[in-house]
């Protein structure tokens, strides 16, 4: 992971042209070779920050390397015999032009258009938010689910027609890592497409949707405004008094379910630190209450990340452990990844997230499952690689949003399928029971 000193110097306004970065992409082959990374570091008198780490011989890892000191690391790991190649000549180089490309607020309506193609500021998210409850009131509903250490306030959104009965939801949260700028997008896009695509009505008369588009907007804003490679909240711990580096906990570190085992950091200036104690970020703790509220609705269960191009499934807190029901997972699952390549032929990987990413516990989305939400999972949305990784440019936004969609409606209609099915067998199973009562009666 990222650590940020070096991200402040790649991202911040001061430092910007001090130095330049490139990542390299090492793949070692024995397991000494995590030996040599080490003295590497010693050798150049700091730590190497991982943009993905180094999880065993044979997988890549990705490495954050100062322009000045590239060739030496070079050099240094070739003789080693790791293999090396450089992924992106200049990292710094991206990043200055999408932070050009940011706009300021919006003036008037916020248009399909402009989300297709602009990631908007968190004002502008929920300012769409409040536009589309006062046009469409019979359809829509915003309330407020948390509120973040700095004061923002977190809504969600429920898309559905009313009901007589409690309707099945799927619950879609985005952004929990603030630097994963099209999560966000997408989820506005669904958001946008569910309320005006009028195909979607038949669908929303039987069950209801709930998006939270944003769940970290305090790491959002300073992802837009200070450090683009901020992944953390913004909560203050006693050490970030000393950097701010150490301010932040990773939310999808901190949910109650194997809180703290592995994949995670307790050093506060780490990238994956899980916090205190579970549910010690205010966002976690505002949704977590929302979820549990409707956990009897609630069906399924989506968290969207970048990136990856992947449909992950529980459990990932550890590797080689899964739920009972795995393989109705494994089939939902598939059919997503099938609807989204239906669109433009992309190709996302359906794999459980301990074995086929890292096992990281506390996450939402096992944290969903652990509470009966049967079909949890984790999106990592496009791009596969990481050039341009988390920074992916404005032109790809409608791409990526459109064929996510199609494998959330797949995933809706398929829960809405199932939800027929087992009110059939109720009434199926209760028949006899009725016919007895009714035959004692007469
Ligand atoms: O590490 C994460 O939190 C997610 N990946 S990301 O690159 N977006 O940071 C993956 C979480 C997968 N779920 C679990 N391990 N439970
Ligand atoms: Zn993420």
């Amino acid at each position: 992971m990222l650590s940020l000193v070096l991200l402040l110097a790649v991202t911040g306004e001061a430092d910007v042209a001090a130095s330049e970065f490139s990542v390299l992409r090492l793949v070692t082959s024995k397991l000494f070779d995590n030996d040599h990374l080490r003295k590497l570091d010693d050798l150049l008198g700091y730590r190497i920050d991982y943009l993905r780490n180094v999880r065993g011989p044979g997988r890549p890892a990705d490495m954050l390397v100062d322009k000045k000191d590239l060739a030496y690391v070079q050099r240094f790991l070739s003789q080693k015999g790791i293999q090396n190649d450089i992924v992106v000549h200049n990292i710094t180089q991206e990043l200055r032009r999408e932070r050009r490309a940011l706009m300021g607020p919006v003036d008037g309506e916020i248009t399909l258009d402009l989300i297709q193609k602009k990631y908007i500021s968190y004002d502008d998210q929920t300012a769409l938010l409040f536009q589309l409850a006062k046009r469409f009131p019979h359809m829509v509903d915003v309330w407020q689910v948390a509120s973040s250490s700095e004061g923002r306030n977190i809504y969600a959104i429920k898309i559905g027609y009313p009901s007589n009965t409690k309707k099945p939801i799927l619950w879609i949260d985005a952004g929990i890592h603030a630097r994963e700028w099209i999560a966000h997008s997408t989820a506005l896009y669904i958001i946008w497409q569910l309320i005006h695509d009028p195909a979607h009505k038949r669908l929303l008369q039987e069950m209801d949707i709930v998006v939270v588009p944003n769940t970290n907007p305090d790491g959002y804003e300073y992802s837009r405004k200070i450090n683009r490679m901020w992944r953390k909240t913004r909560s203050k711990s006693t050490v970030s008094r000393f950097s701010d580096q150490c301010s932040g906990v990773d939310g999808n570190r901190n949910y109650p379910f194997h809180f703290g085992e592995e994949g995670v950091s307790h050093w506060p200036c780490q990238e994956t630190y899980c916090g205190r104690m579970a549910l010690s970020e205010p966002e976690v703790m505002g949704l977590a209450s929302a979820i549990l509220e409707r956990k009897n609705e609630i069906r399924g269960y989506i968290a969207l990340h970048s990136f990856g191009q992947d449909i992950l499934y529980p459990w990932g807190h550890k590797v080689h452990e899964y739920p009972p029901d795995v393989e109705d997972l494994k089939t939902m699952a598939n059919g997503i990844a099938l609807a989204i390549q239906s669109v433009y032929g992309t190709r996302y990987l359906v794999s459980n997230s301990a074995d086929g990413l890292y096992p990281a516990s506390g996450a939402a989305d096992d944290w969903a499952k652990s509470v009966g939400v049967k079909y949890a999972f984790t999106f990592e949305l496009s791009p596969t690689t990481i050039d341009p990784g988390f920074v992916l440019p404005e032109a790809y936004i409608s791409r990526v949003a459109r064929e996510t969609m199609e494998g959330v409606i797949y995933m809706a209609r398929r829960l809405r399928s199932e939800e027929a099915g087992r009110l059939l067998n109720d009434i199926i199973s209760s028949r006899p029971i009725r016919r007895r009562s009714q035959g004692g009666a007469g």
